[in-house]
């Protein structure tokens, strides 16, 4: 039949009635060798009173806030397997019930919590601080979740441990045990927080984001819950990760497009009896394939280590469209190598094709640069997300008429707002003024785009 022993507080140097402050079993707990049972803390350290053997917590006799010296009574433990061995030299207590004095597993447990004690003036008690490779951060796969925290974390070593074993990172973790302790149920709270965020939420780069308040709406009037589509989750996600991975500037430009417009004007006439529509879009296609080949860093990709820019020797631009199911960037091809209604026409293509869904993944591959043209629909200017790994994008907003100061006078001109957010790793803020401002010289300057 199995024993019933007495698990007691063993020798703890000089220290007498030292504080309980975690009592880590209950009674029926199945333990193992070395698992924690109680947790003690001085004004120095803390230190865990591990299980000597395997077997079943019949009753646990201490509790939170009591004080204790060696010798005193912790537990009594039903030993099971070889682990209920009584070590010879320990005495044996009436009542049929052996009594064991733990000792301090082969690896320290102990963590100092005065970084100035001097670990030798405590003959059981050592610091584990140094013994884990990554250090108090769990290192860089640690699950770190949206709850600020300073210093280092206030926790028993068999916390800290499995704390490290789940890869948390402790000092983000709050405590709400005594004095601002770490428990148990705050490592665990705090892997189910972390696992409960939207991917990329918290993200493994390190983004340390406040949660999302959970809101009941309907407690402010009725409302209506609709699911996003398939694309806009898709793109949600791609434009989540670029919009908080690369450093967005947005440069703004105006080009006098009053000369491109009255030509437009005249192609539209002449092609009015086909299908496809010549709008300011196809010469802006045009335009932007002739500045790319004349600024070549915009038309590149920084490669997978960040170190090397990729230099693209073709202008693959991408369109992005509104579609009833949400934004699709096709890609029209070698766009440097196409006149304007053939643009015209392609753009009418694709644009169809991705609203009535025929858009194939393929299509939307291989752009170097893209351009999203609101003017259709109005706005003065907008700050697009670059859709990487892309390195800048083109917005267009609507023209409009504007007065000119023209040798000595006012004069009305058709204005383009154009808004060029660039990748600011890859792009100086110069360049992409330089970019601008050669786009917007293209755009009003016809002969510019038979070059
Ligand atoms: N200024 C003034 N008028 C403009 C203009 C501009 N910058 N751009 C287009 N227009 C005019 C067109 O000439 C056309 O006029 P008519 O009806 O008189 O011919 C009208 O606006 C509608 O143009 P369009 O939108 O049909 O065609 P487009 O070539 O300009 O654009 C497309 C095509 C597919 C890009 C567009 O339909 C679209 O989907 N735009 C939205 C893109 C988008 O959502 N971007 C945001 C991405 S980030 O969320």
């Amino acid at each position: 039949m199995a024993e019933i022993k007495n698990v007691l507080v063993p020798d703890i140097g000089n220290y007498k009635d030292v504080a309980i402050i975690e009592v880590s079993v209950k009674a029926g707990d199945t333990v193992k060798t070395d698992q924690p049972l109680i947790t003690l803390e001085t004004d120095k350290a803390t230190m865990d009173v591990p299980a000597p053997f395997d077997g079943v917590v019949k009753e646990v006799k201490v509790k939170v806030g009591d004080k204790v010296s060696e010798g005193a009574l912790i537990v009594t433990i039903e030993a099971s397997g070889a682990g209920a061995q009584i070590p010879p030299n320990l005495p044996l207590q009436k009542g049929g019930t052996d009594t064991v004095a733990t000792t301090l597993p082969a690896s320290p447990t102990v963590q100092s919590t005065a970084p100035t004690a001097p670990a030798a003036s405590v003959p059981h008690f050592a610091s584990e601080r140094s013994s884990h490779p990554l250090g108090e951060k769990g290192g860089p796969g640690g699950i770190s979740a949206p709850v600020a925290s300073s210093g280092s974390a206030h926790a028993s070593p068999s916390i800290r441990r499995f704390a490290r074993e789940l890869g948390v990172n402790l000092p983000l973790v709050k405590g709400s045990g005594e004095k601002g302790r770490v428990t148990k149920d705050d490592v665990q709270n705090f892997v189910k927080q972390s696992l409960a965020q939207p991917r990329g939420a918290a993200g493994g780069n390190g983004l340390q984001v406040l949660e999302m308040p959970v809101i009941d709406f309907a407690k402010f009037g009725p409302v209506e819950t609709k699911a996003l589509s398939r694309i806009k989750k898709i793109s949600g996600a791609n434009l989540h990760r670029n919009w908080v991975t690369i450093p967005h500037v947005t440069q703004f430009e105006e080009a006098d497009i009053s000369e491109m417009e009255a030509f437009r004007k005249e192609l539209g006439t002449e092609f009015a009896k086909e299908s496809f529509k010549i709008t300011p879009l196809a010469f802006l296609l045009k335009a932007c394939a002739i500045t790319l080949k004349h600024f070549p860093d915009f038309n590149a990709s920084l490669d997978t280590s960040g170190e090397n820019l990729v230099l693209k020797k073709y202008i693959h631009i991408g369109v992005a469209v509104d579609t009833p199911n949400g934004l699709m960037v096709p890609v029209v091809r070698d766009v440097d190598q196409k006149g304007i209604v053939q643009l015209a026409k392609e753009l009418g293509e694709i644009s169809a094709r991705a609203r009535d869904k025929k858009i194939t993944a393929a299509d939307m591959q291989g752009g170097c640069f893209s351009i999203s043209s609101l003017g259709g629909i109005g706005g003065t200017a907008f700050t697009p997300i670059i859709n990487a790994p892309e390195v800048a994008i083109l917005g267009v907003s609507r023209s409009s008429m504007k007065p000119l100061w023209k040798e000595g006078e006012f004069v009305p001109r058709l204005m383009l707002p154009l808004s060029l957010s660039y990748d600011h790793r890859v792009i100086d803020g110069a360049a992409a003024a330089r970019f601008t401002t050669y786009l917007a010289h293209v755009l009003s300057d016809m002969r510019r785009l038979a070059l």
